[in-house]
C-alpha cells in the first residue's frame, strides 16, 4: 500500500471489512455473504437496491431505495450497528417542504447522502414532470427538509460533494430523458445557496467503444466523491448496449481538487461487473450499480454499497490507495 496518499475523513474501525480472498488480485472484491441486503427485508418490499449508507452516532444510518409490491419507487430511511444487518423503517420517507408544489411525491429512486459540515443532504432522482434532482437535509434521520429540486428535467445521479469548493455547494449530475436513457455524461456545478445552481461544467463523456466498451454508452457518478491528496476519487457506473440490453459496470476516476471537472485519471477496466447470480438474475439482469460507499481514512479500507439486478444490495470492499494507483496505471485518457 502507498503509504504517501493522504485520504480526508475520519478513522471508521466498525466499519463492514473482509480482507482480499486468498488467491485473489483483483483490486475490488465482493463481500462473501453477498447480497447483504435482501430484496423481501421489508414485508412490502419488492427490491431493495442503489440506496445510500453514512457514519451516524456510534453505527451508520441510510436512505434506502425499496420498490413495493405494488412496483412503487419509494425511499426509506435505516439504520445499523454494524452496516451490515440493516433495520429498515417499514413507513416511507416523508420529506418536510414549504413548497406544495416541490414537496408533492410523485417517485424518487437511487438516493446518495452527502455530509457536509453538521447536516447530512440527501439527493435523489425526484419525480417532478420527468425525472430530476431532488435535496433535502436532516440532522437526525428523522426530519428531513426537502428544497428546491437542483436542476430543470431530465436529470439524475445528483451526487453532492462533501465540503464547499469555492465557498459554494457543489454537485455532479447526469442530465438524460425520460428513462432507460441511451446517452449521457457527467457534469459539475456549484451553487452558493441550494436553490440556485450553475457554472455548469462538462466533467466527463462516455468512453470510445474501442477503447473501454463497460463505459461506452453511458456513464453516472455513484458514491460520495473523497478527498485525497491525489484528487477527487469517485466510482462511476459505466453503460454498454449489448444484443441482449444494458450491462451497467462501475471503475473509478480523479478528479482535481480545485476544478473538480478536470479529470485526473479514468480506469480503462472496470472494478467490478455483474459476474455473480445475484448481479445477473433479478428485476434487472446484469447491474451492478454504485450510490454509497464508507471509507476508513486510517487503513484506507472502503466498502462500496451497490445495487445489483435492480433486486438487492451488496457490498464490494478494497484498498483506496490501491485504486488510486488502478485508476492511473490504467488511465484511459
Ligand atoms: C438506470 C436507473 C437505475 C437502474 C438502472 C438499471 O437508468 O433507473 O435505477 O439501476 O437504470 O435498470
Amino acid at each position: 500500500m502507498n503509504k504517501e496518499i493522504k485520504i480526508s475523513g475520519n478513522p471508521l474501525p466498525n466499519m463492514p471489512w473482509e480482507e482480499r480472498p486468498a488467491g485473489s488480485s483483483s483490486v475490488m472484491w465482493r463481500y462473501s455473504a453477498n447480497p447483504v441486503i435482501p430484496r423481501d427485508l421489508l414485508p412490502t418490499s419488492n427490491s431493495i437496491f442503489n440506496s445510500a449508507v453514512v457514519p451516524f452516532k456510534e453505527g451508520f444510518a441510510g436512505v434506502f431505495r425499496c420498490d413495493d409490491t405494488n412496483r412503487r419507487m419509494r425511499l426509506h430511511v435505516g439504520f445499523s450497528k454494524d452496516g451490515l444487518k440493516w433495520d429498515i423503517n417499514p413507513e416511507m420517507l416523508v420529506f418536510q417542504c414549504d413548497d406544495k408544489e416541490i414537496g408533492e411525491w410523485v417517485y424518487g429512486y437511487d438516493p446518495r447522502v452527502c455530509k457536509i459540515e453538521d447536516k447530512y443532504y440527501v439527493t435523489w432522482c425526484n419525480g417532478y414532470h420527468g425525472p430530476t434532482i431532488g435535496v433535502a437535509w436532516t440532522e437526525d434521520f428523522k426530519t428531513f427538509h426537502q428544497l428546491e429540486n437542483a436542476f430543470l428535467p431530465y436529470n439524475r445521479n445528483g451526487v453532492m460533494f462533501p465540503k464547499k469548493i469555492h465557498g459554494n455547494f457543489a454537485m455532479l449530475s447526469r442530465p438524460s430523458d425520460t428513462g432507460h436513457t441511451a446517452f449521457g455524461d457527467i457534469f459539475y456545478s456549484e451553487s452558493p445557496d441550494l436553490e440556485f445552481w450553475g457554472r455548469h461544467r462538462h466533467v466527463m463523456s462516455p468512453a470510445p467503444f474501442e477503447v473501454s466498451a463497460w463505459q461506452c454508452m453511458k456513464i453516472g457518478a455513484g458514491p460520495i466523491p473523497i478527498e485525497t491528496s491525489e484528487g477527487w476519487l469517485i466510482f462511476h457506473h459505466g453503460v454498454l448496449h449489448s444484443c441482449n440490453g444494458y450491462v451497467y459496470s462501475f471503475g473509478s476516476a480523479l478528479l482535481d481538487l480545485e476544478q473538480p471537472w478536470k479529470v485526473i485519471a479514468r480506469s480503462g477496466p472496470y472494478l467490478i461487473s455483474p459476474q455473480k447470480d445475484y448481479e445477473c438474475m433479478g428485476d434487472v439482469p446484469n447491474v451492478a450499480f454504485p450510490c454509497a460507499a464508507l471509507h476508513d481514512a486510517h487503513t484506507g479500507r472502503i466498502a462500496v454499497y451497490y445495487g445489483c439486478a435492480d433486486t438487492v444490495t451488496g457490498l464490494a470492499f478494497g484498498y483506496i490507495p490501491e485504486i488510486i494507483d488502478f485508476t492511473k496505471k490504467t488511465n484511459i485518457l
